[in-house]
């Protein structure tokens, strides 16, 4: 019996040693030590032994089954250590690599034009409201004075949704100023920015869908000098405080007396030509045209529930497309739609 416990020994301690899988390790495992392995079977046998044998091969036996099972314990941490590092060796990462690049976005163009103008008009007190593109005749035109038949209403110049002319996409954002007017008690001061639509020819300064911020301020007592004001502190802080300005009379149906406000160029200084050449900035004008304004027609007034006889009101419009041209001189309106990013990176 001694021999075959140091043979079990023996030959268990080698196939251990030479063991390299988990799999491996279990196996002999239970050859050796399990139910019915191999040292099992020769414990089973000592019941036949002599009472003098019996302790001494059972004292082998416990020793023989110590070895395998400290020896198991070993080679399967060595098993295990073994592969850890296998793992750690192919999830190798090469921190030297530089990383990908993130690509920010930012702000389009005419949004960053959008919101420094709404910051400086809420700076002087605006609301700034929005309202249906779809709009109705009645507040597009026929409210703000546009009388049947003006050449602004025409099935050439509006996109109209109905046979009966009622239902159009907005040419302005002025209904919302109507619709304003008939849900709020002056003093009252709002602005208005938004999409509109008029059936154009897409060009280098057209397009049938471009913004407008209009604005309005009605209480009582509001007069030209007022309107003046407003639009020169505005204008400054766009454009910088030593921007000229000048206003030249002009006409819309919906504003009495209505004007039109230019800035002076700023690369011919009113000259319209530099070094001999027609100032390609301003066109040779020595101007450039900046908004529509005037004092808020009676009419328009009255139209909206508001006593023309105790408040008044001025009003104006910007264009957006051709602000944002000015500030980030951009030549060509299509480049503000397009959205190609070799262009909105260039901002
Ligand atoms: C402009 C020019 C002048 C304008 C007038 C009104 C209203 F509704 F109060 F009558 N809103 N906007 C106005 C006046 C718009 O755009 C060039």
């Amino acid at each position: 019996m001694k021999e075959q416990l140091e043979r079990i020994r023996q030959e268990a301690l080698e196939m251990l040693d030479a063991a390299t899988d988990a799999q491996a390790l279990e196996n002999l495992r239970v050859k050796y030590l399990g139910k019915k392995g191999e040292l099992t079977a020769v414990l089973k046998l000592m019941g036949k032994l002599s009472a003098e044998e019996r302790p001494i091969m059972g004292q082998l036996a416990n020793t023989v089954r110590a070895d395998i099972e400290q020896k198991l314990a070993e080679a399967k941490a060595q098993v295990e250590a073994k592969a850890l590092e296998a793992r750690l060796l192919a999830e190798t990462e090469d921190v030297t690599i530089p990383g990908v690049p993130v690509v920010m976005g930012h702000q389009h163009p005419m949004n960053m034009v959008l919101q420094e103008i709404k910051d400086i008009f809420v700076g002087m007190g605006y609301q700034v409201v929005d309202g249906p593109e779809v709009e109705l005749a009645s507040y597009n035109f026929t409210r703000l004075n546009i009388e049947e038949g003006h050449p602004s209403r025409d099935r050439s110049d509006t996109f109209y949704f109905d046979d009966k002319d009622e239902v159009l996409l907005r040419t302005q954002t002025s209904p919302m100023q109507i619709r304003y007017m008939e849900t709020h008690t002056p003093p009252l001061c709002m602005l208005a920015p938004g999409r509109v639509f008029r059936k154009d020819e897409a060009d280098a300064t057209h397009s049938p869908m471009f913004h407008q911020i209009e604005g309005l301020v009605v209480a009582e007592d509001i007069t030209m000098g007022d309107l003046k004001g407003a639009l020169i502190t505005i204008m400054q802080k766009i454009y910088g405080h030593d921007a000229q300005v000048r206003f030249r009379p002009h006409h819309f149906p919906f504003t009495e007396p209505s004007c039109e406000m230019d800035m002076q160029c700023h690369k011919c200084h009113g000259e319209g030509e530099v070094d001999g050449q027609i100032c390609s900035t301003c066109h040779g004008e020595g101007w450039i045209e900046l908004l529509g304004a005037g004092m808020v027609h009676p009419e328009v007034l009255r139209n909206c529930g508001i006593d023309p006889e105790k408040y008044s009101g001025f009003a104006f419009g910007i264009g957006l497309e051709r602000t944002a041209m000015g500030r980030l001189k951009i030549n060509d309106l299509r480049l503000i739609f397009d959205n190609d990013v070799r262009f909105l990176n260039q901002f």
